[in-house]
């Protein structure tokens, strides 16, 4: 065997063409490997769609590879000699091609990024590990604008993003004259007739053979794999994109943190799980977003929306985890320690909001954002749960979550257990908030009028609550002021009133959870 420059691991999600680790790669003299494995797979117990997905990606990207030429070796989970490991599968092939050096772009997580730095050492060979440029943002420039604040916000940050990509610019200046038009979305819910449907994918004969595999090997992991439509294929993904850019953006804005229990996907884009693979480019998804703003084809709220999201959010919560690993994990502001509800894992609770939005997320593996934050989120941090649990759930159920976007937006954003670094308020609100953006509670078993005894909606009393529990913690909070101001100024008897009740709900989950 001629010998072998370079051999190459692509992880998981790292299925993009335009890879670092694939830059001046050439197909005669380098090998790339992909593999899958179970220490990946077993982790945390992932959604069975999200195995499926992540695992049928991989082989259809491995065929993509090979029809440019490339010889890759690719390890399926059911191989007999499968170590199991990244690095056994590595040893195993580095036994094999005896290459003069490994190549890897570095890993999204923390974790992954430990047994890369190992590698060297271990196998004897050089490795060299590139940075990830499919980030618009490297470590660097993260680290730099961070400088020495205490709480970092995503709208400066996203400011900065804008200048220098240069999106939804026009000399110098924001488009329209403003960085954020989100005065201008945020409607409730209606249901639209002529609402569009989202792109689906049935499943071919290489993902038919992975959702039998994961049928298998995954039993008991949460999740259904039924009508499984996701797109496995970048060309797929580029077709999904197109489809959102054409027929969803140009009301992205407005239907945007709207919630309606016949439709859990409205207008978002189902993208993060192809951005987040790799199939999709961030910058380029962008762009062409920007273009349907110029050629008249989607407003201005929508698009800067929708840019915001990626350019902003994206790349600011990937900055965060970067900067604040491995010690942002731990972090748990309130000192909650409560379990996590059975309920999460089931969808077997009476409030109504949570039972939609745990029910679809068991469906599709997916919520959208104000699912994922203000009542699965909003609930937790109201509850006192911990926020470790918190975060292994939502790493666990969707299948766009990997640590370095899952655990920022669920320790810092949704349950401030960064005390709020990365967000100026906890993200907290009684029934009021669900009521006006969905119709989750006209069929509620609860009233979300009422705010004492059995029949008020939960939310209401753990609301004041978790004002009232966390007052001290909560001083200094400029945007929870009259909040607090109002806690204090209420008669006594009615903030123990609030106590009580809460007490009385906590305790009944407990007992659900006991009995289960
Ligand atoms: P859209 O609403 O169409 O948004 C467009 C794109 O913007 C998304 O595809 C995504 O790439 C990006 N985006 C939007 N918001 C965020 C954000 N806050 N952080 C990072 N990217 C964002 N996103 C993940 O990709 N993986 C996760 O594991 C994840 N966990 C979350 C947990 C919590 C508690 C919260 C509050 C948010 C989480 N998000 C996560 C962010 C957001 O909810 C999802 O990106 C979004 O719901 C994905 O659906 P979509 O593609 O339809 O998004
Ligand atoms: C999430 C995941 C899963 C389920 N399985 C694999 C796998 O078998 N092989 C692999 O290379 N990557 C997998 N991944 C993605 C990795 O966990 C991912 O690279 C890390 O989350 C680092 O971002
Ligand atoms: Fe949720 Fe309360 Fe509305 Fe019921 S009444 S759906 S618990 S917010």
């Amino acid at each position: 065997m001629a010998e072998v420059r370079s051999l190459i691991l692509i992880l998981g999600d790292q299925l993009s063409p335009w890879l670092s680790s694939l830059d001046g790669a050439d197909p005669a003299r380098d090998r790339i490997l992909i593999c899958e494995v179970m220490e990946e797979a077993s982790y945390v117990r992932h959604h069975k769609r999200k195995l499926a997905f992540i695992f049928s990606a991989m082989r259809h990207f491995a065929e993509e590879l090979r029809e440019r030429g490339f010889q890759v070796r690719y390890t399926r989970l059911e191989d007999p000699d499968n170590s199991g490991s990244l690095s056994g599968e590595l040893a195993r092939a580095v036994a094999v091609f005896r290459p003069q050096r490994i190549r890897i772009t570095e890993a999204g997580e923390w974790r992954v990024m430990e047994m890369i730095r190992a590698w060297e050492g271990v196998l004897r060979c050089p490795v060299e590990i590139l940075p990830d440029d499919r980030f618009l943002c490297s470590h660097a420039q993260f680290e730099t604008w961070a400088g020495s604040r205490d709480s970092l916000r995503m709208e400066y940050f996203y400011r900065e993003m804008r200048v220098r990509t240069g999106l939804l610019m026009r000399d110098g200046v924001p488009e329209g004259r403003r960085w954020n038009f989100d005065q201008e979305n945020r409607k409730p819910a209606e249901v639209d007739l002529f609402q569009p449907s989202h792109a689906r994918f049935p499943p071919d004969a290489v993902t038919d053979e992975v959702l039998a595999l994961v049928a298998a090997r995954f039993p008991d992991n949460i999740g259904s794999l039924e009508g499984f439509d996701l797109a496995v294929t970048r060309a797929d993904a580029n077709r999904a994109a197109r489809l959102f850019i054409d027929e969803f953006l140009p009301d992205f804005g407005v239907k945007q943190d709207a919630m309606l229990s016949v439709d859990p996907f409205l207008n978002h884009s189902l993208l993060s799980f192809y951005v987040n693979i790799g199939f999709l480019n961030p910058l380029d998804l962008c762009r062409a977003a920007e273009r349907a703003y110029h050629e008249g084809k989607a407003p201005l709220n929508s698009v800067e929306g929708f840019v915001r999201q990626i350019i902003g959010w994206r790349e600011f919560v990937r900055g965060v985890y970067w900067l604040k690993m491995p010690a942002y994990a731990q972090v748990n502001f309130f000192d909650a320690r409560r379990p996590l509800p059975d309920f999460y894992w089931t969808g077997q609770t009476q409030m109504n909001c949570l039972l939609i939005t745990v029910t679809d997320t068991i469906r599709h593996a997916y919520a959208h954002h104000i699912q994922r934050l203000m009542v699965t989120g909003n609930f937790a941090l109201l509850a006192g749960v911990l926020p470790s649990a918190v975060h292994e759930w939502y790493l666990e159920v969707y299948a766009d979550a990997y640590e370095w976007v899952e655990l920022p937006n669920v320790l810092g954003m949704s349950q401030f257990a960064d005390g709020g670094l990365l967000a100026s308020k906890p993200y907290v609100a009684s029934g009021a908030y669900i009521d006006g953006m969905s119709d989750y509670c006209g069929s509620c078993r609860y009233d979300v009028k009422k705010k004492a005894g059995p029949d008020a909606c939960p939310f209401n009393i753990l609301y004041w609550d978790f004002i009232g529990r966390n007052a001290q913690k909560l001083q200094g909070l400029a945007r929870l002021a009259p909040v607090l101001k109002a806690w204090a100024a209420m008669p006594t008897d009615r903030q123990e009133g609030y106590r009580r009740d809460a007490a009385a709900f906590l305790e009944s989950l407990c007992a659900s959870l006991a009995g289960s």
